[in-house]
């Protein structure tokens, strides 16, 4: 038996900036070692539609939905069955079916072993529902997958699931809830060395849900000298040990969701518990103090953002050195509290604008309170463009505490920022997947 698995990308094109797709290593690990797996990545290659192949795989993120379903349509035209799981596919299961044959609910741990299965005996059922949050220990990705292709040298690991706030707009809790794992630390070790690579990006939705679990782990990364990064809560910065450790333990970059500069619009998302032990400022330095290199990450659209909002936050960013920054118009996610919200108040733009094709990436798909739709869309660009300026990827640079602090942040800062820099250009305004229509198959 064999099984292709796909990363669909949001269109048919490649990306500069493509990363190990840690769930595939994870399925092939839960894999039967007698059943052959490859794997295609649409960031990275073509997809080669006519190789024979007893099972297709796909992983499908909102954004890259209306793609996803495209190259499910084209293998099922074939006569090879579609199996779709991710995060999409479990918040709107009915919308997925109309595309695969069958489609998975929540994680895969327990469950994927049984798709195979079936798939293998011809009677693959057509909906796999997780029943709870299985556990994460026992479960070692196969990083062999991704040999020979050309991903960014990081290698994609995970300690834990879920994050202990509800943010509106999140995807995260959405999936999750509350519901907090992590795996043991001594099989993160070993995941870690096993995957031979000195940068380790963590994938946790925020690596701080926990002080006693988030030690145990920092504790453990000393000894591997790894250099790593995360994506965290602000909060961290009021535990001087736990940053400390981070510092000891590698940490060079962190992703921080600041979101906004105004308490109004931190109240309106539930967030604003980030403003709870000190201004943005006094958090900034003190991840800098442990040469923390930030990539802040803002959003705009909530009640409270003008035309004015854009300008104050890209100021805010460049004059904190910040080594990444991320300007997103707010995106009524399905399965996300603010997606209902701004349904009841009919501000939508779009039912589904993840299958429209007058959509396209970096658009608003609301109507804000502050400004127009249109202002949103050319605000957000209009940010991204000047954050990413030559001027200001220059002037970040020359942070002797984080960006500049040696040869290999320097040269992290620099490539980091010029492929931003080029992805951004290249990926505003495209429509998601291809301009023909949807055209659904129901069974093969
Ligand atoms: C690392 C990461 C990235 C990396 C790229 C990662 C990569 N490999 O290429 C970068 C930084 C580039 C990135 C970019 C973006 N990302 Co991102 N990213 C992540 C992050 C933090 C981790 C991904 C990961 O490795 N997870 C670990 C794996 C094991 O978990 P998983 O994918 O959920 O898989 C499990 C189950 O879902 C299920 N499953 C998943 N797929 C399948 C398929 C089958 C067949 C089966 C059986 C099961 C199954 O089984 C797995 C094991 O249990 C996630 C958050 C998260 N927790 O996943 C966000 C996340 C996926 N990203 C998100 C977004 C929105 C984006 C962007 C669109 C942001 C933007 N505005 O530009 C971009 C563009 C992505 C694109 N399509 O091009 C959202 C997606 C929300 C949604 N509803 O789709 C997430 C959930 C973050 C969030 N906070 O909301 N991202
Ligand atoms: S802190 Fe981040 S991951 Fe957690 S709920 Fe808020 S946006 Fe989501």
């Amino acid at each position: 038996m064999k099984i292709t698995f796909i990363r669909p990308n949001m269109a048919d094109m490649r990306s500069a900036d493509a990363m190990e797709p840690l769930v595939f290593a994870i399925l092939a690990g839960l894999t039967p070692p007698d059943v052959e797996t490859v794997l295609y990545d649409e960031r990275l290659e073509a997809i080669p539609y006519d190789e024979p192949t007893d099972l297709v795989a796909l992983t499908v993120e909102t954004y890259n939905a209306r793609r996803a379903y495209q190259i499910a349509t084209q293998f099922r035209r074939r006569g090879a069955p579609v199996v779709l799981g991710g995060y999409h596919p479990t918040f709107l299961p009915d919308e997925a079916l109309q595309f695969a044959d069958a489609v998975v609910v929540g994680d895969a741990e327990g469950l994927w072993p049984q798709v195979v299965e079936d798939a293998r005996a011809k009677r693959l059922r057509r909906i796999y529902r997780q029943p709870d949050y299985p556990p994460l220990g026992g479960t070692r990705p196969d990083r062999r997958i991704f040999r020979g292709k050309r991903y960014a040298p990081a290698a994609l690991v995970q300690y834990g699931r879920g994050c202990r706030f509800a943010c509106e707009f999140c995807s995260i809790h959405a999936f999750y809830g509350f519901n907090l794992r992590q795996r043991p630390v001594s099989e993160v070790v070993a995941d870690i060395e096993a995957s031979q690579r000195r940068h380790i990006f963590l994938v946790d939705d925020n690596i701080f849900v926990d002080v006693p679990k988030a030690k145990e782990l920092f504790r453990a990364l000393i000894p591997l000298k790894i250099r790593w990064s995360c994506q965290v809560s602000i909060d961290v910065a009021q535990d001087e040990e736990l940053l400390s450790l981070m510092e000891q333990s590698g940490c060079t970059t962190a992703v921080i969701g600041f979101e906004s500069l105004d308490e109004h619009n931190l109240a309106q998302m539930k967030k604003k518990w980030n403003l709870k032990y000190g201004d943005y400022a006094t958090s900034v330095q003190k991840f800098h103090d442990h040469g923390i290199m930030i990539y802040g990450s803002f959003v705009f659209g909530y009640d409270h953002d003008t035309v004015d909002s854009f300008n104050r936050c890209v100021e805010f960013a460049i004059r904190h050195n910040f080594y990444l920054a991320n300007f997103n118009p707010l995106t009524p996610m399905p399965g996300a509290k603010l997606y209902e919200r701004l349904r009841s108040e009919g501000r939508l733009i779009f039912d589904r604008w993840w299958l429209s094709p007058d959509y396209t990436y970096g658009q608003a798909a609301f109507h804000p309170r502050g400004m127009t739709a249109e202002q949103l869309t050319e605000g957000c660009f209009r940010a991204r463009q000047q954050f990413n300026a030559y001027s200001s990827i220059f002037k970040r640079a020359l942070d002797f505490k984080t960006n500049c602090r040696g040869p290999y942040r320097l040269g992290l800062h620099l490539a980091s920022n010029f492929v931003s820099r080029n992805e951004i250009l290249r990926k505003q305004g495209r429509q998601l997947g291809e301009g023909r229509p949807m055209i659904q198959v129901s069974s093969v």
